[in-house]
């Protein structure tokens, strides 16, 4: 209940085919939001950095095979990997959940001693557990994921492909449709889903017939909370429409909008 009259930052994923320009329209929209004044960081799926999206990129990449189901998993795990804040932090702030649950400490000593950890994101996150504040909200601090983190505190997350891509993609291969969501089962659900119609050549999926076969997953799982963006107009025209629809989104993240988990 509390949740919901929380304001926070809104959690934004663009989808579409190769090519269709969704990493200049989401540099374009980080630069939007900022001009408004919104905290922003912009996020993409393969994260490619890290030691599964570097077996990611090999594949893709054709410098590695690997079977259709363990890709499709790995691509998955990329997304996992991403939601896990640095041990050190989990286990403060699951000592510190305790400390305030059973009134051993008072919020306001809990955000002094955070103040030795030099990541702001998570003082900022902390800070926020005021006097009103009881240690339920430690408590979730506790488990709480990093996507999660960064939206509670107030940062509004663009990301350049998510769970769609990896249903789309892995399903288009002949892939069972619900074999392939069942491991995103959990992830954060977003609250503008763009997808970009229309657009793409030299990695391994881009193909023509590949891409029509993932056009038609993306049809699939489409529904009415999906905001369609027609790409094949000018690059100006695209980021016209994609801004009107995020900034409603993000006006109602502000105002407070629960988050929810895929796939609801
Ligand atoms: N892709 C991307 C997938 O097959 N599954 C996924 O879960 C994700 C996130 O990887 F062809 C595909 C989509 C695309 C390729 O994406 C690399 P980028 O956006 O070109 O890096």
């Amino acid at each position: 209940k509390k949740n919901s009259s929380e304001s926070r930052g809104a959690l934004i994923v663009l989808e579409g085919l190769d090519r269709s320009g969704k990493t200049s329209q989401s540099t374009r929209l980080h630069s939007f939001l900022d001009g408004l004044g919104y905290s922003v960081e912009s996020w993409r799926f393969p994260d490619r950095n890290t030691g599964v999206g570097q077996m990611i990129s090999s594949y893709l990449a054709n410098e590695s095979q690997l079977d259709d189901r363990a890709i499709h998993l790995l691509f998955s795990a990329n997304r996992w990997e991403k939601r896990r804040l640095s041990d050190k932090f989990a286990a403060f702030a699951s000592s510190q959940a305790e400390r305030a649950a059973s009134r051993r400490a008072s919020i306001l000593q809990i955000q002094e001693e955070l103040l030795g950890f030099g990541d702001d994101e998570i003082i900022g996150f902390l800070k926020r557990l005021d006097s009103h504040v009881k240690g339920e909200w430690a408590m979730k601090a506790a488990g709480i994921s990093l996507m999660e983190t960064k939206l509670r505190t107030g940062k509004t997350l663009i990301v350049d492909r998510y769970s769609y891509s990896g249903v789309a993609f892995s399903s288009a291969k002949g892939l069972d449709i619900e074999w392939c969501k069942a491991p995103e089962m959990g992830l954060l659900a977003p609250d503008l889903k763009a997808a970009e119609r229309g657009g793409y050549g030299g990695e391994r999926y881009e193909q023509l017939e590949f891409q029509r076969k993932v056009a038609k997953s993306y049809q699939t799982l489409r529904d009415s909370s999906w905001k369609t963006i027609d790409a094949c107009c000018p690059v100006e025209d695209v980021e016209m429409q994609i801004r009107e629809v995020v900034s409603d989104c993000v006006v109602t993240c502000e105002k407070g909008k629960s988050l929810s988990q895929l796939w609801s």
